[in-house]
């Protein structure tokens, strides 16, 4: 049970702020460009925390190259999501913005967890199995061990709480069952965090395929929105959302998946529910509601895309903020490791 509450925005209230305060930490891998996916289902959570928490975000490189990369556009992906943090309201001067492979702790305490994974565990991991389908050719030790790295991730920082979209819950349960295994052997090396998944917005699917989420690193076709998309090619890619050959604007994942989908993004850009949304577009028919949910998401993108277009011709202000992100974290994690290094028999340097 976590020892806080936190309402669906992240807000904590007053009373349960102690000092020092809490600490949350996640993550993207820049496997591809951010999408309307990783705004609604991850970052747009993440932001106006730091008055209650020390937060820690970064790019995930490493966990990028278990899918081959090209190596160019990993580098500019990488410094262009620091800039689209940024820009979506993480203030570097409040929260702790790295790269991952410039703290060296997360690969060795990676490697160090791996020794503590069982295989089982990892065979178990739907995402390994979903992205094994997806590059047959290239099923690397790193795709599977991937959750390891992502429990070391988290481990090191010794965070309370851990913002996740639900496709990674199962990670985190595997991180809790690696750290419970851990500290089972070792006494309390690791805080078991708890993960929070956010209930607006939790899953974003792809406009034009809405069985499968939202994913940056997918083709450009198959119904995906980037964050740094133009106002004209957001409400094209809404004009040819999927919907279905009913009229009605009704929330059923089930039996309406598409229109379902346009529905958690239209609630999620304008804060109205389902019933508020269902009446708006009464016998309207689709045309009407795709160009409503096109432009609200146009205008919950502008200033982000603004920001970060402006952002990120200031390449000496990014590499100060990720240089600084680095020693921040990595004074953090080098506590974690010295203590786990210690546990496992490893000699002093
Ligand atoms: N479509 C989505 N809806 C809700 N949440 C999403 N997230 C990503 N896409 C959606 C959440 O973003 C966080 C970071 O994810 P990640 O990029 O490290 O990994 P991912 O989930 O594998 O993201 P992608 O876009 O699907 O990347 P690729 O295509 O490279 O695999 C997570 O909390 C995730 O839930």
């Amino acid at each position: 049970m976590p020892l806080w509450h936190v309402d669906e925005k992240g807000a904590v209230p007053m009373e349960q702020i102690t000092q020092p305060k809490k600490r949350m930490l996640s993550g993207i891998k820049p496997s591809g460009d951010l999408t309307l996916g990783s705004y609604l289902g991850a970052i747009r959570n993440w932001k106006g925390r730091e008055d209650s928490f020390d937060c820690f975000y970064f790019m995930a490189d490493l966990h990028a190259i278990t899918v081959r990369q090209d190596p160019a556009a990993l580098r500019r992906r990488t410094i262009e999501q620091l800039a689209q943090y940024i820009a979506c309201g993480l203030d570097p001067e409040k929260n702790t913005l790295f790269i991952q492979s410039h703290v060296h702790q997360h690969a060795e305490l990676g490697w160090v967890l791996d020794c503590y994974t069982m295989f089982g565990e990892l065979s178990r991991m739907t995402q390994f199995k979903d992205k094994s389908a997806k590059n047959a050719d290239n099923i690397n030790g790193g795709l599977f061990t991937y959750p390891s790295l992502m429990a070391a991730d988290i481990l090191l920082y010794q965070p309370d709480y851990v913002p996740v979209g639900e496709d990674q819950k199962q990670h985190v349960e595997l991180c809790h069952a690696v750290a419970r295994r851990f500290n089972g052997i070792y006494g309390e090396v690791f805080k078991l965090p708890e993960p929070f998944v956010p209930k607006v917005g939790a899953r974003i699917m792809s406009l034009t395929n809405p069985s499968a989420k939202m994913s940056k690193s997918e083709a450009e076709d198959t119904g995906r929105v980037l964050l740094m998309d133009s106002p004209e090619v957001i409400m094209r890619q809404f004009k040819r959302a999927v919907t279905d050959s009913d009229t009605l604007v009704h929330f059923d994942r089930e039996k309406k998946p598409g229109v379902s989908n346009l529905m958690t993004i239209y609630a999620a850009c304008t804060e109205k529910s389902h019933e508020q949304i269902e009446q708006e577009f009464a016998g309207q028919g689709y045309g009407a509601f795709k160009t409503a949910v096109g432009e609200a998401v146009v205008e919950t993108l502008r200033p982000i895309r603004e920001e970060a277009l402006r952002l990120m011709k200031d390449k000496a202000y990014l590499e100060s903020v990720y240089q600084t992100g680095a020693q921040k974290a990595s004074y953090v994690a080098e506590k974690t490791l010295r203590k786990v290094y210690k546990k496992v028999g490893f000699v002093a340097r």
